[in-house]
């Protein structure tokens, strides 16, 4: 990976001269040349002593950065339409969950932007312990390579949600009193990502799945996104509806909110788009992908033994110009690492 430049920071800078959050220049520069020098976190992370490998690993980041990062990243973001038009080749991520060294043994693997492009499709924060550094990490990204990185919303960006689930509980024990802050911050930026990207005109992707609402993918352009998540709607059932194989078209979803949708759904919304294939996130599945409706959805998850005990692979998907899919797989122990064709 490049490293930043200075009149890059430059031009990003005088757009947002007016926010308050001074850092010291060189600081600045040499934190993203940081955050974007893999080699160095894998170090960092290898570094620890066993008897500290228990505690969770936490990277010397500060308030002021994190507000920068916020500050040049919604910009670029507030301008991304709620669907993406991206081109394959791309490597697909699904949730990540705070799981900041996961991430990096990834794109260790995937290889680096600008030369590889990444679409992630939302659940950055909540369960794992590094949330901030996910979110520093993807923005930094973003910040660098806008059209390389493709950052989609989860059911997990919205603090109705991330409130409860961990990442408020690691600002506060971060931060301290500046800890409400460093949220509500990192949460500005979380609640404006776009909802869902079209790769090659034939794959739709978005973190949960279809909704009842949901004809045409040109009527999600029609939403208000820069909200909090509603408990019903058709925004609610992008970010948090699931796959069945009930019979029902569209079921009750036993997480309390939205709905389920069926083989048959599935297979509608695709023929009314002239679309091929539903990719997602939202739910574990232990080989990291899973195909199923016919190999017309195919749902990825990216963190490998989540939450520190569930045992399963985590997946990222890469798709290549023909549009043929392959998989990096980490297993739990992250240490076995293959990839497979399909
Ligand atoms: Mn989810």
């Amino acid at each position: 990976m490049n490293k930043i430049k200075t009149q890059n920071y430059n031009q990003n800078h005088n757009q947002n001269q007016n926010q308050n959050h001074n850092v010291n220049h060189t600081q600045f520069i040499n934190f993203i040349n940081h955050l974007l020098t893999f080699n160095k976190q894998m170090e960092l992370l290898y570094s620890q002593k066993p008897s500290e490998r228990n505690k969770p690993f936490r990277f010397n980041i500060s308030f002021n950065v994190i507000m920068k990062l916020c500050d040049l990243v919604k910009p670029i973001l507030y301008n991304e339409k709620n669907v993406l038009i991206i081109d394959a080749p791309i490597n697909i991520f699904g949730d990540i969950h705070g799981q900041f060294s996961d991430m990096i043994h990834f794109l260790e693997l995937t290889g680096l932007p600008p030369h590889h492009k990444f679409l992630f499709m939302g659940d950055y924060v909540d369960r794992g312990n590094n949330s901030i550094e996910v979110c520093a990490l993807l923005f930094a990204m973003k910040i660098m390579y806008p059209n390389n990185i493709n950052i989609l919303r989860g059911n997990h960006e919205c603090p109705e949600v991330n409130s409860m689930y961990g990442f408020l509980t690691e600002c506060e024990s971060r931060f301290g009193n500046e800890g409400k802050n460093v949220f509500n911050k990192i949460n500005e930026v979380l609640c404006i990502l776009p909802l869902c990207a079209i790769i090659n005109e034939k794959i739709f992707c978005v973190h949960g799945g279809i909704s009842p609402h949901l004809k045409k993918v040109e009527d999600i352009n029609k939403i208000n996104r820069f909200t909090k998540i509603p408990d019903g709607g058709l925004l609610c059932d992008l970010m948090w509806s699931d796959p069945t194989n009930s019979i029902d078209v569209w079921g009750i979803n036993s997480r309390g909110i939205s709905c389920t949708y069926n083989q048959q759904a599935v297979e509608t919304f695709l023929n009314n788009n002239k679309l091929q294939l539903i990719c997602r996130a939202h739910q574990l599945v232990s080989d990291g992908y899973k195909f199923s409706h016919n190999n017309k959805l195919i749902t990825v998850f990216s963190a490998p033994n989540y939450c520190g005990n569930c045992g399963n692979d985590g997946a990222v998907m890469k798709i290549n110009e023909d549009l043929v899919c392959s998989f990096i797989i980490i297993k739990p122990t992250n240490e076995q690492t293959n990839t497979s064709t399909v």
